[in-house]
């Protein structure tokens, strides 16, 4: 799957929590190579920073060509920097360069270390700041880097040194509850998350490396900052504590597409499969726990098609890849909180006939006596449809045969996508 690259330029941490070691875990978890130049080279632990020895002028210059002069890149990271002499030297090598730019200041380690000299502090302001198409400074380092306080005033002062657009973390604080104010070019908001109280070595770098990594697949800066929160909570959830000083952060993130991408690859392996695919394609949904909207719901970006005898996967598996068998989950998932799996396939009234002779639990909505104020809006039938269903129990299959213009369809739903699988099996799909 992987086709996109990224390049991180930043210190090397032996612990891998944090630095270049952990941007290439990053955006490995997002199906993206990760290329790394060194600028420094820390020695530390989950307790402290031992020492910093900045590479030397030549060996910087040679990595960045190295990497420059044979790759595609198709987005940068900055993380620590270090001293003068190597922020004149990435500034030098990246100022024509047209590929987004994401830049996280680092200043302090957790632990305690410097990692940005204080006579370095202007020429960062000066070369490393307009490099930005996104920086991502906390609210502490936000302070340090516009000498102001105020979240909102500092973000518009970094901006005005340069950087597009501006994502400071921490904005406001609660016991289970952190947002990150952003400031795009012409707009302003916050976006709220989830907190765990666990302190931990490598948070940071996996924030700005997700959002990296969103940003050069084409999501827009919203959307990167919110799944980079998602990301951050689940490697600080499942943080190791694999020294004796703070945890390390580390994802599970990808257990949930794992186990989509699993049953994707199941689903194409039952025979004839490709008969079952819709005029409208199909797509397979997988949704974390609570969902509140579609970002909540990883999906396929393209959907899987039919082609010829096969079928492909059209895109990538994405949280909000998915709207119509996205919104049926969640419509599901109001009423059965286990529901979290759907996936859609072409009607087919032996489907159905075989589905009651197994005895599962079938639901149907006539889209015909859809309110015409349901149907003028987008995405609002299956919401109506499903709101109708007054079982107990959840069903396992709902179906609906259509109207003019509206192709009927059935739609399998499960606890997770191995289940859905299950049942696709047990009906032995004959079309
Ligand atoms: O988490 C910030 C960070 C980034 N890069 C390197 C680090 C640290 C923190 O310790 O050591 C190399």
């Amino acid at each position: 799957m992987i086709n996109m690259n990224i390049l991180s330029i930043g210190g090397s941490d032996p612990s891998s929590g944090a630095g270049i070691q952990s941007d290439i875990k990053t955006f490995s978890d997002n199906d993206i190579y990760g290329f790394t130049v060194v600028t420094a080279i820390t020695s530390q632990n989950t307790k402290k920073v031992t020492s910093i020895e900045p590479v030397s002028k030549k060996s910087l210059e040679l990595q960045l060509d190295s990497i420059l002069s044979d790759f595609d890149i198709d987005g940068i990271k900055i993380g620590m920097v270090y001293n003068s002499q190597i922020i004149k030297i990435i500034y030098s090598k990246l100022k024509n360069i047209k590929v987004p730019i994401i830049v996280d200041p680092i200043i302090k380690s957790t632990t305690g270390g410097l990692l940005l000299k204080k006579n370095a502090l202007l020429h960062y302001k000066k070369m490393i700041i307009p490099l930005a198409d996104i920086i991502t400074p906390n609210k502490y380092e936000a302070k340090i880097l516009s000498g102001l306080t105020d979240v909102k005033k500092s973000a518009k002062k970094i901006q005005t040194l340069g950087a597009k657009c501006v994502v400071i973390t921490g904005y406001t604080e609660s016991n289970n509850r952190i947002s990150d104010f952003v400031l795009e070019e012409n707009k302003e908001y916050e976006i709220i998350g989830k907190k765990i109280q666990i302190v931990n070595h490598g948070s940071g770098c996996n924030y700005s490396a997700s959002i990296a990594s969103s940003i050069v697949k084409g999501f827009t800066i919203n959307y990167a900052v919110k799944t980079a929160k998602k990301y951050v909570l689940d490697s600080i959830k499942n943080s190791k504590n694999i020294g004796n000083g703070v945890n390390i952060t580390h994802a599970k993130f990808i257990k949930n597409k794992n186990d989509l991408i699993n049953s994707i690859n199941d689903f194409k392996r039952i025979k004839n499969i490709y008969k079952a695919i819709p005029e409208c394609q199909t797509n397979f949904v997988f949704s974390d726990k609570n969902p509140k909207n579609l970002n909540d719901i990883l999906g396929i970006s393209g959907r899987l098609v039919k082609s010829g005898k096969d079928v492909i996967i059209a895109g990538e598996i994405v949280y909000g890849g998915s709207q119509h068998v996205a919104t049926a989950v969640i419509e599901m998932n109001k009423k059965f909180p286990y529901v979290l799996s759907g996936i859609n396939l072409k009607f087919n009234t032996k489907v159905i006939s075989k589905a009651k002779q197994l005895g599962m639990i079938i639901f149907r909505y006539d889209r015909k006596k859809e309110p015409k104020k349901i149907k003028n809006k987008e995405n609002s039938s299956i919401a109506w449809g499903i709101s109708n269903i007054i079982k107990k129990e959840a069903p396992d299959l709902i179906y609906h045969n259509g109207d003019i213009g509206k192709e009927p369809m059935i739609l399998i739903f499960g606890t997770n996508p191995d289940n859905v699988i299950k049942k696709i099996s047990k009906l032995r799909l004959n079309y």
